[in-house]
């Protein structure tokens, strides 16, 4: 029994029982009788965890005795959701438990709802890194994700008279079933001092680090189940501590005082995410928490997970770093530096092997968004790491100067250091000159940035550059946060789409199966019926019953036009309003915000609380009741969108085109049988093209356009003055008609979209207008609007992101990854 292979428990509700109540027992240390809901959560997570526990170490097994080419991916954030249910499906327990969870009088909702999701990311690029390990999972792909355990994740949003207040997120203090801290393989990190030459005992000129001040870190590791194929991978996420030398010195001086706030100095790394997902602000201790995860991360492959005295020459077969976003570039001079400093390889071969390790994948095209770091805080921080950069941008602009003589323009655009409008390190420049390979998240987007964000880059290295498009796991989106719609795709097309999303196209004859379009309305009748209780209990919200669902739900940013979203909710309102049409006649809709605001990101402060106070005035107003309606429920994560997403009927994807780099709700809702209403932008291109423009409601400018009305000159208040309808609605705010007659509460968002509107939001406006009545004639029309979502349903399957892995193994990683 000690030597042989970890025996799982069995799996009936017998076995199940047996290991809850041992958790229970002898872990909580309560009896079932005495034990409050959050002892039963913690006990029967730790039960699940029993059940992966043989398939993890198994996983690990062989991955250590057959070493093919691993994938590590390197992201700051993984937005991962709630971890029962996602464990449940993945071994395929969740009857065995509800049965042996009934015995205890115990519901399995009541368990599921004790949990708090780990917001350990900001919004898509972090939900993407969630997705993408639960793919490769299922896919039995080798990969590591490597990232940070923030002791905070993203802030909780409440609204206090309408406004954003944030509230720490405090995962962390009921106890964690998921994790496994492993002190033992901590590793140490380096920052600060400065750098000497010295002459190595070869006679070898030689650069060393001599830091200044360090950390420890110590890897928390989460099992990344596959679905239902015996594989688990692992995420490890890296916590910060003092460093044991640190505070013994101290404490040894006597100052017990400074010894705790050189600890806490050091904790302070991991102790919060930052809620910025735009605009990037050069924050000292952002730079630490990067450098610090990418530090730990390249330390553990090299030491602990590669055999020892592997030859590093031959790293390139064995590791694939994919950089998710520029957070972790800081991985290419630790490399370099982990090479010729601490290995004695020379420059050059240290550079042919990085170049070769990793791979970045770009989600932005706003040019606020590309990180920036100073060049006196990189020096300041990670001194060697600054000379390595030099280092290599003189290498890289020799090579610029080679192939563009005299074209010294160039040489400055491309300098992975700028000079103006301060000295800093580009780097989207450093991780594209650095990368095997470079993607956009989109084929738009791809485009795009090949063309108008790097178009020097792709110009040098033009086989660089190549798109995977996003994907979401349709374990999570389909199978778990839809069980109604999961159970119809079953029967319709057998068992096994949940691995193989291709099959949903299985569904396509059924489109015209009248039976089975009723089937269809009655689970996302259900859905409907689950998120109003949800809301009722959650947020005090009750929402009307049989009205169109109408859905927006992102982070709020002006580029993706929540503003949009309002002017029309206005529009509607005001029509009704003023009589213009007989509120019988309208489309009974409710509208559905869900938006966090960074937290210093003014504007969009500022539309959050217009849009609570225009709700607060429609639901107030009898004129419109039963068939305008606006919820704004508080707190949007992941968890919410699972109830969310499966009951709507309109997906809202309105960024302005060329702005929005994928987006992934947009599939999320696709795949559940909303109909979206997009713009030509990001994977809304793609999704249209696959179901069809009759299955989409496409409206707005094109790219193109939008950069032909830029370049002729965007006059916002010519439109308004132009458009009678528009002008009575931006009047009808500015007037303080949803803020208690206040102008001043108003004017902030009114003055921007007059006199600025940088994502032309009233340039679409009429187009936008025309789209949603076309919408609401076409909801009448049950049976064609059925028909329509079972096609998007079918025709979605692209969009899993079973299909972005293979795309990324095929078009990035190469060869040598076992599949
Ligand atoms: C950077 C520095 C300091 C603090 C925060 C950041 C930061 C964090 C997250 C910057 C950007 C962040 O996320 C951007 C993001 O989520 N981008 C989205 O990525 C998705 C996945 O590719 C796309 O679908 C979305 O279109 C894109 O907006």
């Amino acid at each position: 029994l000690a030597r042989g292979p970890v025996v799982p428990p069995t799996r009936s509700s017998e076995g199940f029982l047996r290991e809850f109540l041992r958790e229970l027992q002898y872990g909580q240390g309560v009896t079932l009788a005495r034990s409050s809901p959050n002892d039963q959560y913690l006990a029967m997570a730790r039960a699940v965890r029993h059940y992966l526990m043989a398939d993890w170490l198994e996983t690990a097994r062989r991955r250590r005795e057959h070493p093919a080419k691993m994938v590590g991916y390197l992201s700051a954030e993984y937005l991962l959701g709630r971890q029962l249910d996602n464990a449940l499906l993945a071994t395929d327990m969740v009857d065995i438990v509800q049965e042996a969870l009934a015995e205890c009088g115990i519901s399995l909702d009541t368990m599921r709802a004790q949990e708090v999701e780990p917001g350990l990311g900001n919004g898509g690029l972090g939900r993407l890194a969630a997705c993408f390990i639960d793919s490769l999972a299922t896919l039995d792909v080798s990969c590591v994700g490597y990232g940070i355990r923030y002791e905070y994740g993203i802030f909780r949003q409440t609204f206090v008279d309408g406004r954003q207040v944030e509230v720490p997120d405090t995962w962390l203090s009921f106890g964690n079933p998921w994790e496994f801290p492993h002190p033992e393989r901590e590793v140490e990190v380096n920052f600060g001092g400065h750098t000497e030459q010295y002459t190595d005992e070869d006679g070898r000129e030689r650069t060393r680090w001599i830091p200044g001040w360090n950390v420890l870190g110590v890897p928390y590791h989460y099992m990344v189940p596959g679905y239902q194929n015996g594989v688990v991978n692992t995420l490890r996420l890296w916590s910060a501590r003092a460093t044991h030398a640190f505070d013994l010195q101290i404490f040894n001086s006597g100052d017990y005082a400074e010894a705790v706030r050189a600890q806490t100095f050091a904790e302070n790394i991991t102790k919060v995410l930052y809620p910025e997902d735009s605009t990037p602000q050069g924050r000292e201790l952002r730079l630490q928490q990067q450098y610090f995860f990418v530090a730990c991360s390249l330390k553990d492959y090299i030491d602990q997970t590669l055999p020892p005295d592997f030859d590093l020459k031959r790293l390139p077969d064995q590791i694939i770093f994919q950089l998710n976003d520029t957070h972790p570039v800081i991985a290419v001079p630790e490399l370099m530096r982990l090479l010729i400093d601490d290995k004695g390889m020379e420059w050059d071969e240290a550079w042919e092997i990085t170049q070769k390790c990793f791979a970045y994948t770009c989600h932005t095209l706003l040019p606020e968004a590309l990180e920036v770091w100073p060049v006196e805080l990189v020096g300041r921080l990670l001194p060697r790491h600054l000379e390595i950069i030099y280092g290599i941008n003189e290498r890289f602009l020799e090579q610029v100067r080679e192939a563009f003589p005299g074209d010294e323009l160039r040489v400055r655009r491309m300098s992975i250091v700028q000079d103006h409008p301060f000295r800093a390190v580009r780097m989207a420049h450093l991780a594209t000159v650095a990368g095997a390979k470079v993607n956009g998240v989109a084929e738009l987007h791809s485009q795009l940035l090949r063309d108008k964000l790097l178009p020097d880059f792709a110009q040098m290295y033009p086989d660089k550059f190549t798109n995977v498009t996003n994907g979401v796991t349709p374990r999570r989106f389909v199978r778990q946060a839809n069980p109604a719609l999961s159970e119809l795709i079953s029967e319709a097309v057998g068992p096994g789409w949940e691995r193989d999303l291709s099959r949903l196209s299985g569904l396509e004859s059924f489109a015209e199966d009248p039976e089975f379009r009723e089937q269809f309305r009655q689970a996302k009748q259900a859905n409907k019926e689950r998120l109003r209780a949800l809301l009722l209990v959650r947020d005090g919200v009750e929402l009307p019953e049989g009205h169109l669902l109408d859905v927006m739900v992102k982070r709020l940013h002006e580029y993706k036009r929540q503003s949009l979203k309002l002017l029309h909710v206005v529009t509607l309102y005001e029509s009704i309003r003023s009589g213009e049409v007989a509120a019988e006649d309208v489309t009974p809709r409710t509208v559905i915000f869900g938006a966090k605001a960074a937290p210093g990101y003014h504007m969009a402060k500022e539309t959050i609380a217009l849009i609570n106070a225009v709700a607060k005035t429609i639901n107030a107003d009898p004129a419109v009741k039963g068939r305008l309606a606006v919820a704004f429920p508080a707190n949007y994560n992941v968890t919410l969108a699972e109830t969310l997403i499966p009951a709507a009927d309109l997906s809202e994807q309105i960024s302005l085109a060329g702005m929005e780099a994928s987006g992934t709700g947009n599939m999320k809702f696709a795949l559940n049988g909303a109909l979206t209403v997009g713009t030509d932008d990001g994977a809304n291109v793609e999704i249209r093209q696959l179901v069809g423009d009759d299955n989409f409601f496409l409206f707005g400018m094109s790219e193109p356009e939008v950069a032909a009305l830029h370049a002729s000159g965007y006059v916002p208040s010519q439109v308004y003055a132009d458009n009678p309808r528009l002008k009575r609605v931006i009047d009808l705010i500015a007037s303080g008609a949803f803020t208690d007659g206040d102008p001043g509460r108003v004017s902030a968002f009114v003055d921007d979209l007059l006199y600025n509107d940088r994502f032309m939001a009233l340039a679409d406006y009429q187009s936008y207008i025309d789209v949603q009545e076309r919408i609401d004639a076409a909801y009448a029309d049950t049976e064609a609007w059925t028909r329509s979502a079972i096609l998007n349903v079918a025709r979605a399957g692209f969009f899993s992101s079973d299909r972005s892995m293979h795309d990324y193994l095929d078009r990035i990683w190469g060869a040598g990854i076992r599949l």
